[in-house]
């Protein structure tokens, strides 16, 4: 059976300071890619710039979660979807322009990809009337969608997850045959693309899912197919992992191809749907900055 656990590069020390993967590297975030939907590379994010901002999104935790029923949350309470702050005193290009994410992005996607989506996942302790919740296991690629790799997420935790904390539980190799034969909810509700539990327990049998630990300063790049659920968390941390979506650029093309089930996800011309769920009124900035 194929290992559960993610396949994780460590780049040297010159890699880091040139921002770029030697090419032997770059061929084994590929190739996980291309398998197991997932690759995770370390020390790719400086630590003081994951500080700074994970104070902030911390404070703006507190604010969305105070919101209750009107949070922009994802299936459960605990579960918040959170933009950072769309200001450029926290925009850190080592975090949001990447350039090792960038590089292998580029590489499987083709270059200059198009950014789409930029928000986050937050994990919040439990509470006396939410206590940790696991999300169902779904596909974030919840629409009709191509059947070879077309957008890969960008996640970037800004402390250590673990599966105390609620490190993503994830499906290596499931995004190789996802779709909405597999799923249940329609795009749009707010539990959209659920997996079928017989599909899970198929699955399982096969290559059960696993909560890696991932050090703080790694970043996750995962296949939009693949199955993976948000786990509660049991400290008393805030778990804030930044997720931004990134889709070839021939993407329009394909959106006008499949009936335009995928224009509401890629607003090309609209930047609105970036930076809906911030805790402030960013005013201008907060509606109507695109990201790239
Ligand atoms: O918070 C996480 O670990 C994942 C959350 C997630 O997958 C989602 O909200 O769609
Ligand atoms: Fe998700």
């Amino acid at each position: 059976m194929a290992s559960s656990y993610p396949t994780s590069i460590r780049p040297s020390a010159t890699e880091i300071k040139n921002g770029k993967l030697t090419p032997q590297n770059l061929e084994i975030a590929i190739r996980s890619l291309y398998h197991d939907g997932l690759v995770v590379v370390e020390n790719a994010v400086p630590h003081a710039a994951l500080d700074r901002l994970n104070e902030k999104m911390v404070r703006d935790a507190y604010a969305l979660q105070s919101r209750k029923e009107n949070s922009p949350y994802n299936y459960n309470r605990g579960n918040i979807q959170q933009d950072p702050p769309p200001v450029k005193d926290y925009f850190d290009p080592g975090i949001f322009l990447n350039p090792i994410a960038t590089q292998i992005t580029n590489t499987a996607l083709g270059p200059r990809p198009k950014w789409t989506f930029c928000s986050g996942n937050t994990a919040m302790p439990p509470t006396a009337d939410c206590p940790p919740t696991t999300q169902p296991v779904h596909s974030d690629a919840d629409f009709d969608h191509p059947t070879h790799p077309f957008a890969y997420v960008v996640n970037i935790p800004l402390i250590e997850m673990t599966p105390e904390n609620g490190s993503t539980e994830i499906w290596l190799g499931t995004h190789i045959d996802s779709g909405l034969h597999v799923q249940e909810g329609l795009h749009g509700e707010r539990a959209s693309g659920r997996i079928k539990l017989d599909e899970l327990e198929k699955r399982r049998a096969i290559r059960p899912p696993r909560q890696p630990v991932v050090p703080k300063g790694a970043i996750v790049l995962r296949d939009l197919r693949l199955w993976h659920a948000g786990v509660g968390n049991q400290t008393d941390q805030v778990r804030v992992m930044l997720a931004m979506s990134r889709f070839p650029s021939v993407i329009g093309a394909w959106a006008t191809l499949m009936d335009g089930s995928l224009c509401s996800l890629v607003p090309e011309s609209d930047a609105n749907g970036i930076f809906r769920n911030c805790a402030a009124d960013y005013g201008e900035a907060g509606r109507s900055r695109g990201a790239g």
